[in-house]
């Protein structure tokens, strides 16, 4: 058995809002909301592969705080692992990928159509949050 491919994703909170990506694209998945980030490169760092998605995607400077326990799958031969981040310098512009990005209060989490793999990953998020 080959290992999985692992797919890294952000969970990018400001003052007290965490960010949502819209993706545009394959045709499968646009539309739908996810965290945002991308698959690790064969032999990267995965916490550097998501600062680095992070930049080419967002066009943002961003500090990895904690990774969120558990890990999904995703299709086949892949699984996402999530990390809540801060934003280092920038602001999150949907350079690559994605066509809407929005901040979402705690009131607004559930007000986007999120990928069905990506909502297990939220609310790991949320959940780490409790006090
Ligand atoms: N997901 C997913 N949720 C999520 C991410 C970041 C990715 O379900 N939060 C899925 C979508 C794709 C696969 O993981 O099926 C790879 O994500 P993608 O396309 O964002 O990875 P990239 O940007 O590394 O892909 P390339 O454009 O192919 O380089």
């Amino acid at each position: 058995m080959t290992e999985p491919t692992v797919v890294v994703a952000a969970a990018l909170q400001e003052s007290g809002r965490l960010l949502a990506a819209r993706r545009s694209a394959p045709p499968e998945l646009a539309g739908r909301w996810e965290l945002p980030g991308g698959k690790v490169e064969p032999g990267e760092d995965p916490k550097r592969a998501l600062v680095r998605e992070l930049r080419e995607e967002l066009g943002i400077g961003a500090e990895l705080v904690a990774p969120v326990p558990g890990e999904w799958p995703l299709k086949p031969g892949y699984v996402l692992r999530v990390w809540t981040a801060r934003l280092l310098s920038g602001r999150p512009r949907p350079l690559e990928d994605h066509d809407e990005l929005r901040w979402l209060g705690p009131d607004e989490i559930w007000s986007v159509d999120w990928l069905d793999q990506d909502v297990p990953a939220v609310k790991a998020v949320l959940a780490a949050q409790q006090p």
